[in-house]
């Protein structure tokens, strides 16, 4: 049977100290960023490489497999009040207007390529510059989270990401005292996505904004994989942001740059209809969209599996957010 995604594998029960070993090596050779540039399972990519290479100096034991993902889950995130969504009903439903105003984003990022990709960081910080995607993700401390998923259409699941707490990565560029806000910039190529060719007049590329105090709290995640591997393309690869106590618009994909500013960013949602998408967004039941209620959602167990839940304040994470408003 495979392995789910939140089992943790043998060779990650591990001690931390173990696990860090291995990282330093993966980034020490420059192995981990040039084998995850194919876009490939870093296993196999290890073969062919030790294959044309002379083997490397160090003791690698054969049985253990050095890759990034499934990643360890952090114990506090690890349950939830419903169950977990399945795979195939995620990776189908999605929002990704990039492509289309439709769910079946899957069927139309055939000529999306998330890597090679950059992410550059800008705007008010110490250490502007531009990462390579992959030598980013092999020097964060990659862990998985279970976290309820709330569109701002009544729609949610249960989804558990892979990816690196953001105030880590604030840590890492820091921003200066005069940084408010964090604006976060999606990809702009028509080519590609048809949905960008298909609405000219909308005002690409896609932009979201986090104040600094909700870019690094506990819960906000940038994440890199789901349910255990790789993002795939319809759910935001390479790198997507992940806030469960906002609505899922929030959550921007396919991040190209993160700046750092002194005041609001402007955002698309709250650009074409100010009076529908704020800023903020968080989920509060008892405050309606304009056109629906927010008290009620339609949970999805799989594609057809449904069920009517009740929406929860800060779509139940209020202990970790309520003291942010
Ligand atoms: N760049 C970009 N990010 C986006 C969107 C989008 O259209 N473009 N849609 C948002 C919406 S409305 C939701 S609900 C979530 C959906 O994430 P998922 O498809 O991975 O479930 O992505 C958000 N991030
Ligand atoms: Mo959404």
């Amino acid at each position: 049977m495979p392995r789910r995604g939140w089992e943790i594998p043998e060779h990650q029960a591990t001690t931390e100290d173990a696990f860090l070993q291995r990282r330093k090596f993966l980034k020490t050779t420059g192995l981990g960023a040039a084998a995850l540039l194919t876009g490939c399972g870093y296993e196999k990519s290890f073969n062919s490489f030790s294959e044309e290479v002379e083997t490397p100096a160090v003791d690698l034991e054969p049985d253990i497999p050095v890759s990034l993902y499934p990643a360890p889950r952090n114990a506090a995130f690890a349950t939830l009040d419903r169950v977990t969504t399945d795979e195939t009903a995620a990776g189908r439903i999605n929002n990704f207007y990039e492509f289309t105003l439709k769910k079946d984003v899957w069927r139309r990022v055939g000529l999306f390529e998330p890597r090679p990709w950059t992410l550059s960081v800008s705007g008010l910080v110490q250490q502007p510059q531009t990462y390579d995607i992959d030598a980013l993700i092999a020097q964060m401390p990659l862990e998985e989270r279970l976290y309820r998923h709330r569109c701002v259409e009544a729609w949610s699941m249960a989804i558990p990401w892979t990816g690196f707490p953001m105030r880590d990565f604030i840590d890492m560029v820091q921003p200066l005292s005069s940084a408010r806000f964090v604006k976060m910039t999606s990809f702009n190529d028509p080519e590609t996505a048809p949905g960008q060719w298909n609405h000219p007049e909308w005002p690409w590329p896609y932009v979201e904004g986090l104040s600094i105090e909700e870019a690094t709290n506990d819960l906000t995640l940038l994440a890199t994989g789901v349910y255990g591997h790789e993002l795939p393309k319809q759910h935001g690869a390479p790198i997507r942001l992940v806030t469960p106590w906002k609505y899922g618009f929030k959550g921007i994909k396919s991040i190209v740059n993160i700046e750092f500013t002194a005041t609001q960013p402007a955002t698309f949602w709250n650009t074409i209809t100010p009076d529908e998408y704020g800023f903020v967004a968080n989920v509060e039941p008892d405050v309606p969209h304009p056109r629906w209620l927010q008290n009620r959602e339609t949970f999805y167990r799989a594609i057809g599996d449904t069920e009517p839940i009740l929406t929860l304040l800060y779509n139940g994470y209020e202990e970790y957010v309520a003291h942010l408003y």
